[in-house]
């Protein structure tokens, strides 16, 4: 149920910034990380998330980012996307950020994503940093090696340790930083410093909503926190700023 307030609050929002997380992919089939049905409950963050780890055995972490690769080339985007890819149009000044690496906010029709995780359909040379070609990629059975050098192709995900693209995340907190609500959907907010973006929004005043089927670790800040599905909750938000659009048309 959306509050009065919320429903006011969005119809006067000149500037919004919108972070996803695994959670509005789960409705499309798209296993999250933690919870109970969760990816870490049966692969190791360790063993498979981390550069360390591909330097040991690359064929291993391609074997699991391969599955997933074609786990989500069979997926569709679910209503929780098609509804921000609206939104994108409604509000004037919009930015979506997500964690997630699945491209199905793209596939959704969003124009601009600013990816703080990297995308799992791209991939690189860890010797000579060139971008592998995909199709040589699906092609290729075991663990890729470059085109160009032979050296190993790793997918372009950002493991942990490893640094965000710094563009992208300067870019994202300027938005936290500027917008007049921030929604924060389907991510168990623990992964930094994606996780501090809500934060910086509410300090720079805006009106924090989070969207998640449980508490997370961000609720007790947050100015609103929607309980449900991402896929229900959204078209929702999206349906208000809608009947506003009609009725000033
Ligand atoms: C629904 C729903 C529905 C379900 N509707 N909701 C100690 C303290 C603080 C920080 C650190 C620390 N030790 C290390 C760090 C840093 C580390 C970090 O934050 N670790 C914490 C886990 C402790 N961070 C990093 O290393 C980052 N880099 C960095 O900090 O650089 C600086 C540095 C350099 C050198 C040394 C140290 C620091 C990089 C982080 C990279 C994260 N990478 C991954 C993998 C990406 C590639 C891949 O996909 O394979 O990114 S990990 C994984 O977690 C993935 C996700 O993007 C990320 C966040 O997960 P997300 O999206 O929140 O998913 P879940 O599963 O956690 O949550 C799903 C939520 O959805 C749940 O809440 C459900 O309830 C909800 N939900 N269905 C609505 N239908
Ligand atoms: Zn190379």
């Amino acid at each position: 149920m959306v509050s009065h307030r919320l429903k006011h609050i969005l119809r006067q929002a000149s500037s919004m910034c919108v972070l996803t997380g695994a959670g509005i992919s789960a409705e499309s089939g798209v296993p999250t990380f933690r919870g109970k049905d969760g990816l870490w409950k049966k692969f190791k963050p360790e063993e498979l998330a981390n550069f360390d780890a591909f330097i040991r055995n690359p064929e291993l972490v391609w074997e699991w980012y391969s599955y997933r690769k074609r786990l989500i080339d069979n997926v569709r985007p679910g209503a929780g996307h098609t509804a921000l890819a609206e939104l994108e149009r409604f509000v004037p000044r919009f930015t979506l950020v997500t964690q997630n690496v699945d491209n199905l906010h793209q596939r959704a029709g969003s124009k601009r994503v600013l990816e703080l995780h990297g995308n799992i359909e791209r991939s690189y040379c860890i010797a000579c940093g060139s971008d592998a070609n995909e199709e040589h990629l699906n092609r290729t059975e075991g663990v890729p090696r470059c085109e160009r050098c032979g050296g190993l192709v790793r997918p372009a995900v950002v493991w942990f340790g490893e640094l965000l693209p710094h563009d992208v995340f300067n870019e994202a907190e300027e938005a936290a930083r500027w917008c007049d609500v921030f929604l924060c959907v389907g991510t168990s907010a623990v992964v930094y410093p994606a996780a501090a973006l809500p934060a910086t929004a509410k300090h720079a005043g805006a009106y924090v909503v989070e969207v998640n089927m449980e508490r997370t670790d961000i609720s007790h800040y947050v100015d609103e926190s929607l309980i449900g599905l991402a896929g229900t909750i959204l078209p929702e938000l999206v349906g208000i700023l809608r009947e506003e659009k009609e009725k000033i048309a």
